[in-house]
């Protein structure tokens, strides 16, 4: 998923990403670029190879923020986005049919970062920490080739001081196995000190030292995506689809998952507590004779609530045990 303000260039990136003009279906406006402003949430499926592998992604492309005089709660949009695909996934898992479900959580949220500010902006601040308890931030220094080495080095510093001083969570990178060889040591701490990604997106291929390139071109000459000293494009690509999708994806399951789920089920018990005569998910049979009827009723509720509240405690223990 792609988030951030208008303009920042997310349908751009999501388009070089995956290296498919996912938009070439749409109307042009600008016949250089070929995207328009992003109006609503659209998903997009691409089939991908990597290395023989092959990939199904969803992608999902958000309107950005900005355009409204008052951005109050911006993010409104993408969090309840994130909590239906939750509850989805969790009404899916207490169905009959577990085996063969859908996973449309949202496992990995890349955050635009304007280039032309000092750091964060209150609302960058806000949005991610509306959505760090949901999903894995990954922060992107937005259109990179309006900066100079030095400039998105500082920027890059005051950000990460910036993601610890206000408490933000993003993704953290897995430590790296002490058996892993040295040159995969070194490549794993270069990732880590690239963050956030300094991007560039295009959708125009050009010509550069003979070859054709996705890239930009200017007067002053030509930036190319792909290239790794001009941005972070391609260390983004390969933590994506190939270094960390299945740690984007255990998180996703085990953290941010687990605390939606966590918070349904006390949702659910505290609702349950509360008038145990309430439409609940457990089965609330006929009564005849009121009486002892009843009392059985209560004494199953009393039970079932019970194991829902063991349940959860071991499953904060877990997350618990996790975090530490
Ligand atoms: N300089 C520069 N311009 C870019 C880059 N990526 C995109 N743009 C330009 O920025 C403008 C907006 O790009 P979009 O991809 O539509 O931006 P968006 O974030 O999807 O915008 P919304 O859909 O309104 O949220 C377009 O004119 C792009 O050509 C970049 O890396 N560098
Ligand atoms: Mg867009």
């Amino acid at each position: 998923m792609v988030a951030g303000e208008s303009g920042m260039g997310k349908s751009t990136l999501v388009n070089s990403l995956f290296l498919t003009d996912l938009y070439k279906d749409r109307k042009l406006l600008n016949a250089e670029e070929r995207i328009n402003q992003t109006v609503e949430i659209i998903k997009h499926t691409v089939d991908i190879e990597e290395k023989g592998v092959k990939l199904k992604l969803t992608i999902v492309d958000t309107p950005g923020f900005g355009d409204a005089v008052n951005n109050n709660e911006c993010w409104k949009p993408i969090t309840d986005y994130i909590d239906q695909q939750f509850e989805q996934y969790f009404r899916d898992e207490s169905g009959l049919n577990r085996k063969n479900i859908q996973d449309n959580r949202v496992h990995c949220c890349l955050y635009f970062i304007p280039p032309f500010g000092h750091g964060l902006r209150p609302v960058d601040v806000e949005f991610m920490k509306a959505l760090h308890e949901k999903v894995n931030i990954i922060p992107l220094i937005a259109k990179a080739d309006c900066l100079t080495p030095n400039e998105i080095k500082k920027l890059k510093d005051r950000i990460r001081e910036e993601i610890d001083k206000f408490g933000i969570k993003v993704y953290q990178f897995p430590e790296c196995d002490s058996d892993e060889d040295e040159e995969f040591k070194q490549l794993d701490k270069e990732l880590k000190e690239c963050t956030p990604f300094a991007v560039i997106g295009s959708n125009t291929v050009v010509e550069a030292r003979g070859q054709r390139v996705r890239g930009r071109l200017y007067p002053w000459g030509i930036v190319e995506v792909e290239n790794q000293s001009h941005c972070d494009f391609v260390k983004l690509r390969n933590m994506l689809i190939r270094s960390h999708m299945h740690d984007l994806k255990d998180v996703t399951c085990d953290v941010h998952y687990e605390n939606y789920r966590a918070q349904c089920i006390q949702e659910m018990t505290s609702k349950l507590a509360q008038d145990n005569r309430m439409e609940s998910p457990i089965p609330i049979l006929p009564l005849s004779t009121p009486d002892v009827e009843t009392e059985k009723l209560i004494k199953l509720k009393d039970e079932e609530l019970k194991r829902m509240q063991e349940m959860l405690n071991k499953m904060q223990q877990q997350m618990h045990d996790k975090e530490q």
